[in-house]
């Protein structure tokens, strides 16, 4: 019986070197004899084929029956699914409540070929915007210079239509009085002895210290402002024209007409986040469970697998790390979770990118994998882009970022702004701000680039990160944040900070309607 798990099956038909078509796995877990029937379709099968499909099974069983039972039905056998078929919840909002699990059970399709199976000829993904094979960075300090400018420039062209921007250094040579609009990257914010705000914005020509009056509505504003963000002010100006007190800020905003795109037919994404193979903690039986569903009829309509990084535990992330590791080799971490990949459809298109435990440079924009790592994930041609990557999927902008800013986010900014038990909400503040990660120094590290990527200068649809290993999602206007949970149970370190991890869950989108579902594999 284990062996009619599909997980097992495409497992065991990868390690015969084929990639496995849906419909070929369900009809092997629908036949008497899986494990017979799983080594005569690899006998049948040409050394060269890449795809191990239903014909080939059928040839094989077919063969078989001519042989042995000639007087058999000609289907695999139309009897119930195993019994351990399951119901996975399909919850909204960001409580999965109670969630049943997929159970690996082996569906049997017996309709029509076509029925099952996922119409590759219709899948289409491709990336807009990424930095891989783009990077020009030699670390020199001209270049952080330049990526800050560039930001600058970029968001300041989304902001200038707001107000009626004068540079730093006409304000300062101005007579005084009257009212001023300004385009600023927060230099600093700090609170004066009587408890209003002064937030000092910088542009290319210098800095100048804006007043915002602790009374005014506005100064709730003043809790969300990241350090190294580019807003925009509007205010009077001192008689002596030293400072401005600040009557609107602006951020960059997704307007509030923005529409999003969506999918011409009904075709669903798993949107899905820090496996961590490698670690002790990773959650192999959730996995098999995940990837045994995304065999089943239930998930016909999953055509995509989006991986927003932390593949693979890696190796010296975080003091101590070691002693939780069950793979200590980087490789062989990565070999194993490219033995997990094969458990999925090879009718999914599959695209992923790196994360802070993944084995690229830590700064961001992170390139994708060199060439010796996408050797060994070479399954299912796999797409490889860098963190962030702006990916279109038949027509649906989704931004992949892995979520290293999150942490930063959620320190800085007032719980019920941001927090860990609903990292969404720390996403809203980077669609806001149009940039995935703000705020340079902390947990962030950037990488000098001749531009800024992390600027989102396209608006997306979607926007799907990981890294805080909660799950979380939400609309901000009209765009789907997603964060998407884990495949790792709390470590000793989470423990110790109170982490609660959401592991094992898959947030799937509909590309058509942009509807969430989300399902527990625990
Ligand atoms: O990060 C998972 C989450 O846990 C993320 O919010 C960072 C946090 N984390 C995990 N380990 C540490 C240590 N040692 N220091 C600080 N923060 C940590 P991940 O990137 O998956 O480990
Ligand atoms: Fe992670
Ligand atoms: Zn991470």
């Amino acid at each position: 019986m284990p062996m009619r798990s599909p997980a097992r099956i495409a497992s065991a038909l990868a390690s015969h070197g084929y990639n496995a078509s849906r419909e070929a796995v369900t009809l092997l877990a629908g036949v008497d004899d899986t494990e017979q029937a799983l080594l005569l379709a690899v006998e049948a099968t040409d050394d060269d084929e890449l795809v191990l499909t239903a014909d080939h099974v059928k040839a094989a069983i077919d063969d078989r029956r001519a042989t042995e039972r000639p007087a058999g039905p000609s289907e695999p056998a139309a009897s119930t699914p195993d019994s351990d078929t399951h119901d996975p919840p399909v919850s909204s909002g960001t409580d999965p409540t109670e969630p049943t699990h997929g159970t690996g059970g082996s569906p049997l399709e017996t309709g029509g070929s076509g029925r099952v199976s996922r119409d590759q000829s219709k899948q289409s993904i491709s990336v807009a915007r990424d930095i891989t094979g783009q990077s020009t960075g030699t670390g020199e300090y001209d270049e952080f210079v330049t990526v800050f400018r560039d930001r600058y420039e970029k968001l300041a062209g989304q902001l200038r239509g707001r107000v009626r921007h004068r540079p730093t250094g006409s304000l300062r040579s101005a007579p005084g009085g009257g009212e001023a609009g300004l385009v600023g990257m927060v230099n600093d914010v700090r609170s004066t002895t009587n408890g209003h705000w002064l937030v000092e914005l910088e542009d290319t020509n210098g800095v100048f210290p804006c007043l915002v009056m602790k009374d005014r509505p506005i100064a709730d504003l003043v809790d969300e402002l990241l350090l190294d963000e580019v807003i925009a002010v509007e205010g009077g100006l001192s008689d002596d024209g030293s400072i401005m007190f600040v009557d609107a800020i602006h951020f960059p905003e997704v307007p509030r007409t923005y529409s999003p795109n969506t999918a011409d037919r009904h075709v669903q994404a798993a949107l899905i986040s820090d496996v961590h193979v490698g670690s002790d903690e990773f959650l192999e039986d959730a996995w098999h469970r995940f990837t045994s569903w995304l065999h089943t009829d239930e998930a016909q309509h999953v055509e995509y697998l989006l991986v927003a990084g932390d593949m693979v535990e890696g190796v010296g992330i975080y003091p101590n790390q070691d002693e939780e590791l069950s793979i200590v080799d980087i490789y062989d971490q990565y070999e194993q979770f490219a033995e997990y990949l094969k458990e999925v459809p090879a009718d999914m298109e599959i695209l992923m990118i790196p994360g802070n435990h993944d084995a690229v440079r830590l700064a961001e924009p992170q390139p994708g994998f060199d060439e010796e790592l996408r050797e060994i994930m070479a399954v299912h041609d796999a797409r490889i882009h860098g963190n962030p990557a702006l990916v279109d999927v038949e027509g649906v902008k989704i931004l992949l970022y892995h979520g290293v800013s999150l942490d930063e986010v959620i320190a800085e900014l007032p719980e019920e702004k941001a927090s860990y038990d609903e990292p969404h909400k720390a996403m809203y503040q980077l669609l806001k701000k149009r940039h995935v990660a703000p705020q340079f120094g902390g947990q962030t590290r950037v990488a000098p680039e001749a531009e800024d990527y992390l600027v989102m200068d396209e608006i997306p649809d979607v926007f799907h990160t990981g890294h805080v290993h909660k799950l979380g999602w939400g609309k901000y206007r009209r765009v789907i944040a997603v964060n998407s949970g884990c495949w790792q149970a709390q470590t000793a370190f989470q423990k110790s900070v109170n982490i609660d991890p959401d592991a094992g869950f898959a947030p799937v989108l509909d590309l058509d309607t942009l509807e969430m579902s989300v399902h527990s594999f625990r």
